[in-house]
């Protein structure tokens, strides 16, 4: 009978024994919490975006610097590394509130705060004073919108721009409203901008040299909301159609009072007026407006970019925002290449670039100009922007064919494709472009 309570004794000095254990260890030892791995180290690169924030053309300016933002995120989340280190992107942010003068200003202040690189500025009147800036910091720049040809005809090497320029522009939507309009006489309008003269300046010229009458040029500003005493003075000289170079913000107004006035000429605008908010502006007498965008139409971009837009943004994108996408992804690409984000590194593998992205394939001229950009003509209808035709090389094609021709794939024999680590692919441009 000896061993249960052996037993009994020895459970229960076990059981003392534990409660002391574990007292003592809950008093003297806490549980240790599970230390957290230690983060790879990280490196961050700053790259400008540079934009009218505020004012008029603010939807412009927050479209371009969306595609900027987006190539960012995306490139971050890809934890590409340079020297064993994770590159955490991060955009500065400047508004330079379409005016030259704040446009130097921001450009040094995105010097002062070391970005890798500068995505901007949307206005040709900003980037144009604002590349002297950057070209003497070494700071690459490349514009993923303005046009006018003067930007990249002052030899600075590390400036570029991912849309053609406006004396493509200029003649491939001057043509195509001679041959199509069929004008008389033309009267041109412009707003006293780099951008809207310039451009007004090239249609004029290609007017002319298709034997057209060209009206005295008519001026506004780049703020001008009331054009009744333009439009009444070109009402009396009749013009088969009016041309104008400047905004939307502007050339909305500019439509809606001539067809107040009961102005019958056919009327044509460049890329900065040529977008979906003219509707709003201009409402029904937006109707049957011609206009042009130096590049393909944004809903021609690859679906990757145009369905990653709406996912983030909840909106589509409006003009130029592929193309600032492309602008941002170039310069992470190059610094990819280079392995470096120091400008004076990277730049040269820019300048050599062959990148595919979400407006095309993308390289560059000696000049920093893309190679090979298109110009896409549209009509107004039913407040829509409807793609009609693409200049690409002197060639107009119809904007079908054009997209049935994108979506084309390479022939079989066609050379290998660089690796895709090297050139991230492009998917083909949309296949439902052609019907909006
Ligand atoms: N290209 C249209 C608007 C931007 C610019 O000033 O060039």
């Amino acid at each position: 009978m000896i061993a249960p309570r052996i037993r009994v004794l020895s459970l229960a000095t076990v059981a003392a024994l534990a409660a002391l254990g574990l007292a003592s260890c809950s008093k003297e030892e806490p549980p240790k919490p599970v230390a957290a791995p230690p983060a790879p180290p990280s490196m961050e690169v700053k790259i400008g975006s540079v934009a009218p924030l505020t004012g008029g053309i603010a939807h412009l300016g927050k479209d371009n610097e969306n595609g900027v933002r987006l190539a960012l995120e995306e490139a971050t989340a890809a934890k590409f590394k340079i020297d064993g280190k994770e590159v955490k992107f991060v955009m500065v942010s400047e508004d330079d509130q379409a005016d030259p003068k704040v446009g130097t200003t921001v450009a040094q202040k995105l010097v002062d705060a070391k970005v890798a690189g500068v995505v901007g500025h949307l206005n040709s009147g900003t980037s144009i004073p604002a590349s002297a800036i950057y070209n003497t910091a070494n700071l690459p720049m490349i514009s993923g919108s303005a046009t006018n040809p003067q930007l990249t005809e002052q030899g600075f090497k590390g400036v570029f721009r991912v849309v053609g320029r406006d004396d493509q522009q200029g003649p491939a939507v001057a043509n195509y409203l001679a041959s199509n309009a069929k004008p008389k006489t033309v009267a041109i309008i412009d707003d006293a901008t780099a951008y809207g003269e310039g451009l007004a300046n090239e249609v004029e010229k290609a007017l002319k040299a298709a034997k057209i009458r060209v009206l005295p040029r008519e001026k506004g500003d780049d703020k001008k909301s009331d054009w009744k005493a333009v439009l009444t003075k070109l009402k009396g000289r009749n013009p088969d159609a009016v041309f104008y170079g400047g905004m939307d913000a502007t050339g909305g107004p500019l439509l809606k009072q001539a067809r107040e006035l009961k102005l019958k000429a056919v009327f044509a605008f460049g890329d900065g007026a040529c977008t979906d908010k003219m509707k709003e502006l201009a409402g029904e007498a937006a109707d049957g407006l011609l206009c042009s965008q130096a590049g393909i139409p944004p809903q021609a971009a690859s679906k990757k970019f145009l369905d990653a837009y709406k996912a983030k943004y909840k909106v589509d994108p409006i003009l130029y925002s592929p193309f600032t996408y492309d602008a941002a992804n170039l310069i992470i690409e190059a610094i990819k290449k280079a392995g470096s984000a120091d400008p004076v590194k990277y730049l040269p593998e820019l300048q050599k670039i062959e990148f595919s992205g979400a407006t095309g394939k993308i390289s560059f001229d000696e000049k920093g100009d893309r190679k090979d950009a298109e110009i896409t003509i549209f009509s107004m209808k039913e407040g829509k922007l409807a793609p009609i035709a693409v200049v690409k090389g002197g060639q107009t094609v119809k904007f079908e064919d054009f997209i049935a021709q994108s979506a084309t794939p390479a022939p079989a024999a066609a050379p290998a494709a660089a690796p895709a680590a090297e050139a991230p692919k492009a998917d083909a441009p949309k296949a439902d472009a052609a019907k909006k």
